[in-house]
């Protein structure tokens, strides 16, 4: 595994638990784990699990017992390190968002493409597919229990940048970053919402806005922020984004984004309306979703909670007895095992390089839209 922060950690989770938890056909084992700083590296190595550390992931990459290259690291770094691998013969799971701009998702999903072809696998880490409830929502739709799709919203509402003085970190970096809310919580909505409703977006239009555009200079990193050091710098990010999407099939959505929403910890949301019914999710109740059945009879009508904590429903077997919650790490587990199962069987994980590649597009989109005073504009599309 590449990469040493906050992901790291989620993701060394995942490798540990899933095989403890989950009949996998193969056993993940924990080999290398590869930061910047030496000393940093061999102690979160010791912590989460895994058997060495390494500050030279080229070296890592190329070593004859290493199979899976796991990313984890800022966007600036993914196209570098995710070529390398497949050209090298390793399966790659890769952060989300896939890279920093179109052109290096597109170069990263024609090396996918090719390494297919000798049986080499990748996958994009959008975990969120993977908590129970989102994943048993699009089973929901896909079994046509809304009926035809009409309206979409989706959000994705954190507060951590509402206080001024938050350091700047690298999330707010556009050279490492990419984009600011819009790639880094907004391709999370994008990316659930057309999986649940299994339909993609061909045309957005938005604005995306820095609300404070300088911020002290981080000093020491804790989680997604840290404390602030004595100097100051430009914020390079959109600090919210707002858009509208045009899904194909014809259903009408609205985004949006923000590290703004005061009061709003983590906070992805998809309401998804369709005739027959409607369904929505939030990640800060994340064993329930809310049903509506338009075809009940019309005295017993209204919302009503499901909790998803049954083993019939999707991954909730491998835990604990009906009626157990589970939380946020457990997605990181329900990725794993997927991942796992994919490359033992020899077929394509999703979501693979090439939907990385079309949210990339979307993102790109809204962008362009936005610098063009919020015009509708089409979403690339490369041929499947
Ligand atoms: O991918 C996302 C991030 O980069 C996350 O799921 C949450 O928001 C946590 O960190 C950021």
């Amino acid at each position: 595994m590449i990469g040493a922060g906050f992901m790291g950690a989620a993701h060394s989770q995942g490798w540990r638990v899933a095989p403890r938890f989950f009949d996998l056909p193969l056993t993940p084992r924990m080999s290398v784990l590869v930061g910047r700083d030496a000393e940093r590296t061999r102690s979160a190595a010791d912590t989460w699990g895994w058997a060495e550390s390494s500050i030279d992931w080229r070296e890592v990459i190329a070593r004859d017992d290493i199979d899976v290259v796991d990313i984890v690291t800022p966007g600036d770094s993914h196209a570098e390190i995710a070529i390398a691998a497949l050209e090298a013969g390793k399966h790659v799971l890769c952060e989300k968002p896939l890279a920093n701009t179109v052109a290096e998702a597109r170069r990263m999903a024609e090396a996918a493409a090719s390494a297919r072809s000798t049986g080499v696998r990748s996958m994009v880490g959008f975990t969120y597919r993977r908590v129970p409830a989102a994943t048993f929502a699009r089973d929901l739709i896909a079994d046509g229990r809304l009926g035809e799709i009409r309206q979409v919203r989706a959000e994705y509402l954190q507060d951590w940048l509402s206080d001024a003085e938050a350091p700047l970190t690298w999330r707010l970096q556009k050279e490492r970053a990419g984009s600011g809310a819009l790639g880094d919580i907004g391709a999370h909505a994008i990316d659930i919402a057309e999986f649940m409703t299994g339909r993609r977006l061909t045309r957005v239009a938005g604005v995306v806005e820095t609300i404070v555009s300088e911020r002290p200079v981080l000093a020491e990193r804790s989680g997604l922020s840290g404390s602030a050091g004595a100097e100051r710098a430009a914020v390079t990010v959109d600090d919210v984004a707002l858009f509208l999407g045009r899904f194909d099939g014809g259903a009408l959505a609205s985004f949006e984004a923000s590290r703004f929403r005061t009061g709003r910890k983590n906070a992805l949301r998809v309401e998804i309306s369709g005739a027959l019914g409607s369904l929505a999710f939030d990640l800060e109740s994340p064993n329930e979703l809310q049903f509506y059945d338009a075809t009940a009879p019309a005295t017993e009508q209204g919302f009503r909670r499901i909790l998803v904590t049954e083993p019939e429903h999707p991954y909730m077997s491998a835990w604990w007895p009906a009626g157990h919650m589970i939380g946020y790490e457990h997605g990181f587990s329900h990725q794993a095992k997927d991942f796992v199962e994919a490359v033992a069987a020899s077929h394509d994980p999703r979501p693979s390089f090439a939907d990385g590649l079309h949210v990339q597009q979307v993102l790109d989109a809204v962008t362009r839209s936005s610098d063009a005073d919020g015009v509708w504009t089409g979403v690339e599309a490369d041929p499947a």
